[in-house]
């Protein structure tokens, strides 16, 4: 039994494959190394195979399962609902949390349209005035690495900043033979590298600028149309149906110039998410494959000495660092979500509204659909509507 009683508040989780477990894990350790008001129980697990859900349940910790969303919304010893299933279901799940006055965190992308996503933002807006909070899981934003690049521009270390370089590269479908998954159905996922991945750099690099982009212009391109269904290369195929990669440009509201590439065929890389941002003073650059450090470019220093210093994010005073372990003494991918659910426990306690909230989940679908806009009618430059 996970905790109960006094002091701690209900969580019901749909969905428990990847990030169903990543997201347990965040709400199991969360009130061991951070002092929050409210101890999360892990009170329900959500998904549609009951022997399945059963035995993941057992496995990380959930007290109760349920085979419909519907029914772990209903009950009274849920106040937060946490989406980790595929986009195709995250309207019909946050707007009836919502409705039934729980609190919601919901995967990214927020939605898989920008209707959707619209209904959404309403919703929660909506919500909001009745004292529930909703949130975006866009993890990256709680790296240590990358809040100390937000507040090093945003302190103007780097000056006005003129270019923001970013990819967000894997390899996970490379091999044609790697079988077919809901990430690769448009109807379940929306979209393929650009929703999966894309919408991460997209957000993390509005986040650490602090202003959005007004418009892009995109390339996409599906490399590998049909996939095994089980695995079985002679057995039968399916068609995917969304994007392999996505390039694009971009241009941010200060005149800031954008590169965007996402794709799941950089053989070699892993989950390498970059970040270089270029400015009149100096430049910052991350790599999520050394998510403890960050580079810096003092453009303002004695040019004899001056080069690019690695500086690693392990001590007490940078942002969640102190929760943790001594200096040098890394942390992980998993611990972005651990951050992420203290956030939000935080400001459920303390009746704020989370960052990124469902506006900004919005706001990036907005992005999504101008960059495919673009690559799908080759009409060049599409601004992002607002
Ligand atoms: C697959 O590309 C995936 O699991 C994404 O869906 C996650 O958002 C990302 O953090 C890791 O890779």
């Amino acid at each position: 039994m996970s905790n109960a009683g006094e002091g701690t508040i209900g969580v019901g989780m749909v969905g428990h494959a990847f990030m169903g477990k990543v997201h347990t894990h965040a709400w199991r350790s969360v009130h061991h190394f951070f002092d929050v008001p409210l101890a999360p129980r892990l009170a329900v697990l959500g998904g549609r195979d009951l022997d399945r859900t059963k035995a993941a349940a057992a496995k990380l910790g959930w007290d109760a399962v349920e085979t419909d969303w519907r029914a772990l919304i209903a009950r009274d010893d849920v106040q937060i609902v946490d989406i980790c299933t595929p986009g195709d279901s995250h309207k019909d799940i946050a707007i009836a949390a919502l409705a039934a006055g729980k609190h919601v965190l919901c995967e990214k992308p927020l939605a898989n349209s920008v209707a959707e996503a619209e209904e959404m933002a309403a919703a929660a807006a909506a919500a909001a005035a009745n004292g529930q909070r909703s949130m975006v899981a866009f993890n990256y934003r709680r790296v240590p690495a990358l809040a100390v690049a937000r507040q090093m521009i945003a302190d103007g270390r780097l000056g006005k900043i003129r270019h923001v370089r970013s990819q967000y590269l894997q390899d996970w479908l490379s091999d044609p033979n790697t079988p077919m998954a809901w990430r690769l159905r448009k109807e379940q996922a929306g979209s393929g590298a650009l929703g999966d991945i894309g919408a991460h750099i997209i957000d993390a690099t509005q986040f650490l600028l602090g202003e959005h982009l007004t418009g892009v212009s995109a390339l996409m391109e599906t490399f590998v149309h049909k996939r095994p269904l089980d695995g079985d290369p002679k057995g039968k195929l399916d068609d995917v149906t969304v994007d392999d990669a996505a390039l694009f440009i971009g241009r941010f509201a200060s005149g800031a110039l954008a590169t965007y590439e996402a794709t799941r065929f950089a053989l070699g890389r892993k989950n390498s998410m970059r970040l270089e941002i270029n400015g009149e003073h100096g430049s910052l650059a991350f790599d999520f494959e050394s998510m403890n450090e960050l580079s810096f470019y003092d453009g303002t220093g004695d040019e004899q000495s001056a080069g690019f210093r690695r500086i690693l994010i392990t001590e007490p005073t940078h942002p969640y660092v102190g929760a943790w372990w001594p200096p040098g003494h890394i942390i992980g991918y998993e611990h972005t979500f651990t951050h992420e659910v203290y956030d939000f426990l935080t400001d459920i306690h303390n009746g704020t509204d989370p960052v990124p909230g469902f506006a900004d989940g919005l706001q990036v679908q907005r992005v999504l659909a101008a960059v495919e806009s673009s690559a799908t009618t080759g009409s060049g430059w599409v601004a992002v509507s607002s």
